[in-house]
């Protein structure tokens, strides 16, 4: 694989077509990207900080601590376990923190809407009343926006919650449910696990690296099964539940006779509310009069993710394109939130017309305009920002778009959609994808997630995804890893039959879906826990979530919110590949991350930087759940003749998946 080295050739990792085209215009030269400090990088990474064994807690170092050597411990006597496990918990605690707040913005926005306070509506009544039941709403006979204020009400107070359990653990397979109140991890209230990690950690506290990350684990469920979940949960009841739609990412959806806006962040009530502005008569009045042809809004990151899903609004560029998006010239403003925005962004637009704005309180920054998105006066708040962006655009200059580059994809795979499509409209069912599975047609399923960055080559996510598919391995992807499948082809149905071994693509040209199932933004990796636990409640493939033949990865993570997802995908039972962790300095540290774990959760992590060995410990993974499930045997195909045929069709569309034209006995 290539990795980039200090002082690097950019060529080494570049590997994106349109990024290629755009670094070699002379536009593109005059900008400094992330690719050129990559390359002038004077110093390699410091392998204290690389391996976790960097302690800065206390003004009394900061220790570099060496794993077995007496002299080289902390000053205080901290063990490089201990500065591992504490540095690690940190990271974990960032994570959860950066979603829960994301949470709680989500949240408020959905008391403000059940108000009617927002120009936002309740959409999905179906998920609000089981949302309603998770937290013990009363329902009958009540108004929507009564049922939602209360909802709303009650998930905000499990933020500051201080006794007790989420009740969104309860959404979770029962013997996981079990498996946290033995392991007495639990998590109590959301903020609180967050403050107790970074109490824990603090000089003098918790110094046994397995108690550590205990609380590592309870602060990142608090995350997936809390924060995150409510998040998804919330936001498709106020948006709507993502369906399956088309639509097109890379660079080339950027025009160049409209009023280009980006989006660039996390917060869905901000680019919803961009959405709606854009559709403003006064705004296009004045997109006609500076003699635009129309206004086009296109996503970055994960806020690109949640209105591609929800809209079908295409997506410019993921983490890693988010400077190239601007250095094309062709961008009126970029309007970020909060999250994986690089500072970088506000110098790749000086000497040009583009404003990049920030919107958000807790996010600003040097050379940025910002305009403070009022969360009670949302649609006011984007019709000023979008008025400004037309604005620029006659002041635009010289620009370049990479035009071929955009590539169609169908995303929207909520877990309602894949249980639908897999089920047949009328009765949504896992059951098509067990069966699958258990008669091996489907290996099993392969979660590719996280972020990108420049270290590796770009072409990470795809090399390890066609191995997985090639295995009969379906691929559900989120957060940038699925736009950098996207990118790469595997989001459309057509792809099923170039990439998929025999029974994979059988599957999906039956049901006419893409290998690799795009679930979401990041936030949205609940609705992998979601589909977890509904192929659990299924039957036959186990009863906990460390019984099913499903592995993740998140093969170029950069963020905190990353690990954060890693532990609690662990913690629940799901195994995990990483290219690396910062937890090489203490030898018990990485010793339990990817063994110790196991005997506590049924999972653990795993690390490999070669992306076709990351797919091989994903496959075999995978494949020791099916020994022990005892479904590795390999089973004959039978053909179904026309009755076998005409008793499955009258079991209703759902059968149809598992009943084509020829199956296993
Ligand atoms: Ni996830 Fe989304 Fe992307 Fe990584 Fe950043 S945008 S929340 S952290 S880089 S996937």
């Amino acid at each position: 694989m290539s990795k980039a080295k200090v002082g690097c050739s950019i060529k080494d990792i570049i590997t994106v077509a349109s990024t290629k085209d755009l670094l070699n215009q002379e536009l593109a030269k005059q900008v400094r990207t992330a690719y050129n400090r990559i390359e002038d990088r004077g110093v390699s990474a410091c392998l204290f900080g690389s391996g976790g064994t960097c302690c800065r807690i206390c003004n009394m170092g900061p220790c570099t601590v060496i794993d077995g050597v007496d002299s080289m411990i902390g000053v205080c006597g901290a063990t490089a376990s201990t500065v591992v496990a504490r540095n690690f918990a940190r990271i974990v605690a960032a994570g959860t923190a950066a979603h829960a707040d994301h949470a709680r913005e989500m949240v408020r926005g959905f008391i403000e809407t059940a108000k009617g306070k927002t120009p936002h509506d309740i959409q999905d009544v179906e998920k609000l009343h089981s949302m309603a039941e998770t937290f013990g709403v009363e329902i009958e006979g009540r108004d929507k926006n009564d049922i939602a204020l209360e909802l709303g009400e009650k998930a905000l107070a499990e933020f500051g919650q201080q006794e007790g359990t989420l009740s969104m653990l309860k959404r979770a397979p029962e013997k996981v449910q079990e498996m946290w109140k033995e392991q007495e991890i639990e998590p109590r209230g959301v903020d609180r696990e967050v403050v107790e990690m970074m109490h824990r950690t603090h000089m003098g506290v918790d110094q046994d690296y397995k108690n550590i990350m205990k609380q590592a684990a309870r602060c990142s469920l608090a995350d997936g099964w809390g924060a995150s979940m409510l998040s998804t949960e919330l936001t498709d009841i106020m948006f709507g539940t993502p369906v399956p739609r088309r639509a097109l990412i890379d660079l080339g959806v950027l025009k160049e006779d409209q009023v280009n806006v980006t989006v660039h962040g996390h917060e869905p009530l901000l680019a919803e509310s961009l959405c709606m502005a854009a559709e403003d008569p006064e705004i296009l009045e004045l997109v006609k009069k500076v003699g635009a042809k129309g206004i086009n809004l296109a996503g970055v990151c994960c806020t690109g993710n949640e209105i591609l899903m929800r809209r079908g609004i295409s997506v410019a560029g993921s983490f890693i394109n988010q400077e190239m998006v601007l250095a094309t010239g062709a961008v009126e403003a970029m309007v970020v939130d909060v999250q994986c925005v690089m500072q970088s962004v506000a110098q790749v637009v000086k000497g040009k017309h583009t404003d990049i704005i920030t919107t958000n309180y807790r996010a600003k920054m040097p050379d940025a305009v910002h305009m403070q998105f009022e969360e009670d006066n949302p649609l006011g708040s984007a019709k000023a920002i979008l008025s400004r962006a037309v604005k620029n655009y006659k002041n635009r200059g010289e620009m370049y778009i990479p035009k071929d580059q955009k590539f169609d994809i169908v995303v929207g795979f909520s877990h309602e959609t894949i249980n639908n499509m897999l089920g047949g409209r009328f009765r949504g069912s896992y059951r098509p994808l067990n069966d699958n599975i258990i008669n091996g047609r489907i290996k099993g399923v392969g979660a590719m997630v996280g972020c990108e960055h420049y270290k590796y080559s770009d072409d990470v996510h795809f090399k390890i995804a066609v191995e997985l598919l090639k295995n009969n391995v379906l691929v559900l992807a989120t957060g940038c890893a699925a736009q950098a499948l996207g990118r790469a082809g595997l989001m459309r149905p057509e792809a099923a039959a170039k990439y998929c071994g025999e029974g994979l693509a059988e599957v999906c040209e039956t049901i006419g879906m893409p290998p690799v199932l795009h679930v979401g933004s990041c936030v949205d990796n609940s609705r992998l826990l979601i589909a977890l636990t509904a192929m659990v409640k299924e039957g036959g493939l186990g009863d906990k979530i460390s019984d099913l033949p499903a592995c993740g990865t998140a093969p170029l993570w950069m963020s905190e919110k990353a690990v954060a997802i890693g532990q609690y995908f662990v913690s629940s039972g799901a195994h995990v590949v990483f290219q690396n962790l910062p937890v090489t300095g203490s030898k018990e540290m990485t010793e339990y991350l990817l063994e110790g774990m196991k005997d506590d959760f049924g999972a653990c992590w795993a690390v490999s930087e070669d992306p076709v060995k990351i797919a091989g410990k994903m496959i075999a993974a995978i494949d020791e759940k099916r020994d022990l499930l005892g479904i590795n045997k390999k089973q004959d195909r039978v053909l179904f003749d026309m009755e076998m045929r005409r008793d499955l069709d009258a079991g209703g569309t759902g059968q149809a998946v598992t009943g084509m034209g020829c199956g296993h006995k």
